[in-house]
């Protein structure tokens, strides 16, 4: 595949990426990938988007499985395994896992695409030089992100925090970062660029949320996170759902609004395939 501004988007692969061992207080991400999938096939609700895409239909999406991923070592193994995903012209989707992940997918990405946009929503920046002498810590992704000039933006929705010390690395990379207490308007994600989304379930309350390591009060409902997906106009290339914890979950509750989150970032990623296509300029 050649680096294009997303002329040629395949159609979106789930990719599970059980790996925790940069998580910084609590592990357990690691088992959420089936409980994710779970929870998106259940029958208690049906295929179709709120975007009015039926995402039974044939084709639409691919699942890449799992990645087989022994311990810490792990790690290493992440950005060969999205780059395997990319090599058969898909678009990984991937199912976390703590968010140390997104740096070696979005080095994994940067290969193919020029000029990414990461939409990040969270609770946190992540944007320490390092977390406990931990570079790779889920605390740090988005400072080896932009360090390394994998993205060209980095918008971040949901912040609630910050400290001295990540407001600097804020400043110093550029990042359009939006504190819970003035979040933009939904107009604001829209770019021709192309998108990469990653979301952390701690940027939801968690009222709504409950099964995350690090619970953070005061952050977004389901219906205002699902509002800001919808209003990104793509071309997505690739996406991520992460730090979903089942071992702090409540009746499942978290597992339902991760694969709520899951199934319309899916429908968001189909839809420019839907569309007249045309190849907007970045
Ligand atoms: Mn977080």
């Amino acid at each position: 595949m050649h680096k294009s501004h997303g002329a040629s988007l395949g159609p979106p692969a789930l990719l599970g990426v059980p790996f925790d061992a940069n998580s910084s207080y609590l592990r357990g991400a690691a088992l959420a990938p089936p409980l994710i999938r779970q929870a998106l096939k259940c029958d208690a609700s049906n295929s179709w988007t709120e975007t009015g895409i039926n995402l039974e239909s044939p084709g639409l999406y691919h699942d890449a499985g799992d990645l087989e991923l022994d311990g810490e070592d792990g790690f290493g193994l992440i950005d060969p395994g999205v780059q395997a995903v990319l090599a058969r012209e898909m678009r990984p989707l991937c199912l976390g896992g703590d968010h140390s992940i997104t740096f070696p997918i979005l080095t994994a990405l940067a290969r193919h695409f020029h000029d990414i946009t990461i939409v990040h929503f969270d609770a946190h920046p992540d944007l320490y030089a390092d977390y406990e002498g931990n570079p790779n810590s889920h605390a740090s992704p988005f400072a080896r992100i932009m360090e390394n000039k994998l993205a060209k933006r980095l918008i971040q929705i949901g912040i609630r925090t910050l400290n001295g010390h990540q407001k600097q690395q804020a400043a110093q990379f550029g990042a359009e970062l939006f504190e819970m207490k003035k979040l933009p308007p939904s107009d604001y994600l829209k770019t021709w660029c192309p998108v990469y989304i990653s979301f952390d379930m701690d940027a939801l309350d968690p009222a709504f949320a409950p099964g995350v390591s690090h619970r953070e009060p005061g952050g977004l409902t389901v219906r205002e996170a699902v509002h800001y997906l919808h209003a990104i106009t793509g071309p997505i290339v690739g996406a991520d759902v992460v730090e979903y914890n089942p071992v702090r979950d409540v009746s499942g509750l978290t597992a339902t609004v991760a694969a709520k989150i899951l199934k319309e970032l899916l429908g968001v990623m189909v839809r420019e395939r839907h569309s007249s296509g045309e190849t907007p300029k970045c």
